[in-house]
């Protein structure tokens, strides 16, 4: 029987959204898939944990709980709603079971469409990780002075080969590489994982880590040539949509812009965290209500505090695609409107 391994690193504000990212996977795994979860535990709460185990779809899965220890983390930067418990990913090799031998560790701002199968069965050619690439990846391979045209990736959604991070030592090395000097830890992770493993990075495509650009509001560098196509058959053909950044579907103000918000949404039902259905249609009710005019709001605040903004040739990349995705499918204007079910 094939199964699938996931990892995730909530704390206890995001074990709700945590608790949507394993109600996706399960509600889409194809049928016979043995789905496992691991939870790097920094210290969470006996109610989420509980709730994390009571996850109703209808399939059965295993999942355990991998205490982390929280201390050997202290020195490690959080920066804006990034926290600590990003660099849990990085000792994932050491504190999964002897057994596991892959895994795909998913943030909790993550969305599953479709079964993962092919994730567990790709050859991974000698490549340490499994990656896509940032919606930014220009702007920080520029900025870390890596090659123009190193397509720095997200590590968001990394399918770890956790067989040869073992047989290699990487975790270890990896450590050694940051306390060698600790100024690299301002890098934080994903900058850190981009330098030590990207040429053992295999590319898997933006379905598989789908990050939607919100046009007029966004910067983007998917609009160059290199990620182009890429970023336009994801719009439609997507397995893991990724809401980076702050336009998070759980925020009842700038969270309602996001076209996709509803994929989190519909898996509410499943978790302990479901609404009744009043509260769903009162719910709903505000949510549209809010967004009319939420749009032009939020694009003259983002002008007002860069007012140059506009001539930046990212935020120029992000009307560019628009217009480029138009009539390839994507989240219709009547989709757009409904927020529930
Ligand atoms: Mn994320």
């Amino acid at each position: 029987m094939d199964s699938i391994n996931i990892a995730l690193a909530p704390d206890d504000n995001y074990a709700k959204h945590c608790a949507i990212v394993m109600a996706s996977a399960m509600v889409n795994a194809s049928e016979g898939s043995e789905i496992n979860f691991y939870i790097l535990d920094g210290g969470l709460n006996e109610e989420n944990k509980r709730a994390l185990g009571n996850i109703k779809t209808g399939r059965k899965y295993n999942l355990e709980f991998l205490r982390i220890d929280a201390d050997a983390f202290k020195n490690f930067p959080e920066m804006s709603y990034i926290t600590v418990s990003t660099w849990y990913r990085l000792k994932i090799a050491s504190l999964l079971p002897p057994e596991v031998t892959r895994i795909l560790y998913l943030d909790c701002d993550t969305v599953v469409t479709a079964p993962l199968n092919e994730l567990f069965e790709m050859d991974m050619e000698g490549c340490l990780i499994g990656v896509a690439t940032d919606n930014m990846w220009r702007r920080y391979s520029k900025k870390l002075g890596l090659p123009s045209d190193y397509r720095y990736f997200n590590a968001g959604v990394l399918l770890v080969n956790v067989e040869a991070w073992r047989n290699e030592g990487i975790e270890e090395k990896l450590f050694a590489f940051l306390s060698e000097d600790t100024d690299r830890l301002k890098l934080m992770d994903q900058s850190v994982l981009n330098i030590f493993m990207g040429d053992r990075a295999k590319r898997l495509g933006l379905k598989w880590n789908f990050q939607y650009i919100i046009p007029f509001l966004d910067d983007t560098c998917f609009f160059y040539k290199e990620t182009l196509d890429e970023y336009i058959s994801a719009m439609t053909d997507h397995a893991i949509i990724h809401f980076m950044g702050e336009y998070k579907p759980w925020k009842d103000d700038i969270g309602t812009l996001h076209p996709f918000r509803n994929e989190y949404f519909k898996y509410l039902k499943y978790t302990q965290w479901k609404l009744s259905g009043d509260e769903e249609r009162a719910h709903a009710l505000a949510n549209s209500k809010f967004r009319r005019g939420k749009f032009w709001r939020r694009l003259a605040h983002n002008i007002a505090h860069k007012p140059m903004l506009v001539f930046r040739k990212y935020y120029l990349g992000g009307i560019y695609l628009k217009f480029k995705s138009l009539g390839k499918g994507g989240p219709t204007a009547h989709k757009r409107r409904r927020i529930l079910g």
